[in-house]
């Protein structure tokens, strides 16, 4: 009996992404970058099997072992700590849905699909321990400012954050998706840094140490030209919105009754206002949202349209709980 695969009739699959212009995967094969089918997604899961993929430190997918794997907490705290799989496990957990986007997801004029413009994005139901549990169980020390988490490949890449992340919602991440966390997005461990850069979010985490300045290191690339002190909201993402039904490369059988939808989301919070336009920008007309905008969550929306017939440009745009409604270009792997 076929029960453990889905319909052999649905065919949706995930991408490589040339990502920055660069093949995927690299000439010696190890960075890939992989863009979930968002055309194809309904609701705001992605499942495990189609969470878009980043791979940047000149990597292999480590084979780590949970029995073996441990986290180190350490640098400017009371008590260093080093926590092995089954430690993190008795710990109270938290689960959340939470977006995760590359920082260089966004139409460059080009792609043809929302797949390929905007398919490294993805929304995954999160479970782990929140960092802040464990570093008030190290302590932290004044001088505590900044911290950098590391995985477990031989580049280490690690990213500095500023400790109040740390402290407001940093998850450190075993579970996604009522499962444990795929390989390709981390196994057994990861850091999720809700609405910052995709890069932040740190797979196969193995070490966090606590530090009192921004600290310059692999992963820094895009945001050298930052004044540290600004760098905290430079990190976030969005607010974005993209149309996913109809969109890019799908033929529409005929006029009449569509019902538009599009997924919103940003690294500001929760996503406050959708509006979408059927007629290339000239009239926006506001969108309706199925279910409740969650904080750092990709947001479905939809809007009832009776098309015509004629040639036209669907269009979204957004705002969050903040009130931004800008997109900030970065760069990140
Ligand atoms: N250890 C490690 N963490 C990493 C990366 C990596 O290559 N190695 N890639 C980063 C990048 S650039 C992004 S966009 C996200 C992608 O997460 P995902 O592959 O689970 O979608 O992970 C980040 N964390
Ligand atoms: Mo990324």
């Amino acid at each position: 009996m076929m029960c453990k695969l889905r319909s052999h009739f649905v065919t949706s699959v995930r991408i490589a992404h040339p990502m920055g212009g660069r093949p995927s995967p690299d000439a010696f094969g190890k960075v890939f970058h992989l863009a979930s089918p968002l055309q194809d997604s309904v609701g705001v899961i992605t499942p495990s099997s189609l969470h878009y993929v980043a791979t940047t430190r000149g990597s292999y997918i480590p084979d780590i072992d949970p029995k073996k794997h441990t986290l180190t907490i350490h640098g400017l705290v009371d008590q260093p700590l080093t926590l092995t799989m089954e430690d993190l496990k008795r710990l109270p957990s938290v689960t959340r849905l939470q977006f995760i986007e590359c920082a260089g997801n966004r139409h460059n004029g080009r792609q043809k699909t929302v797949q390929e413009s905007h398919g490294m994005t993805s929304c995954a139901e999160w479970t782990g321990v929140l960092l802040s549990t464990l570093l008030k169980e190290c302590g932290l020390k004044s001088s505590a400012t900044w911290f950098v988490a590391e995985g477990a490949e031989e580049v280490k890449g690690a990213s500095s954050m500023p400790i109040a992340k740390a402290m407001d919602d940093c998850l450190i991440a075993y579970g996604m998706n009522g499962e444990a966390v795929r390989p390709q997005n981390g196994f057994p461990l990861r850091l999720l840094a809700p609405g910052f850069e995709g890069i932040f979010n740190t797979k196969f985490l193995r070490r966090i140490k606590v530090v009192d300045r921004y600290y310059m290191n692999y992963n820094e690339f895009g945001h050298l030209d930052r004044d540290p002190k600004e760098a905290a909201l430079g990190f976030q993402i969005g607010p974005k919105s993209v149309i996913t039904y109809p969109s890019g490369g799908r033929q529409l059988p005929g006029r009449g009754f569509y019902e538009i939808r599009g997924l919103a989301w940003s690294g500001g919070g929760a996503v406050r206002t959708v509006e979408v336009s059927t007629d290339g920008g000239r009239k926006w007309n506001p969108a309706e949202f199925k279910g409740t905008p969650q904080r750092m969550a990709l947001t479905r929306f939809s809007y009832a349209w009776n098309w015509d017939g004629n040639e036209t440009e669907i269009l979204s745009r957004c705002t969050d709980e903040i009130g931004q409604h800008w997109a900030r270009s970065g760069c990140g792997g």
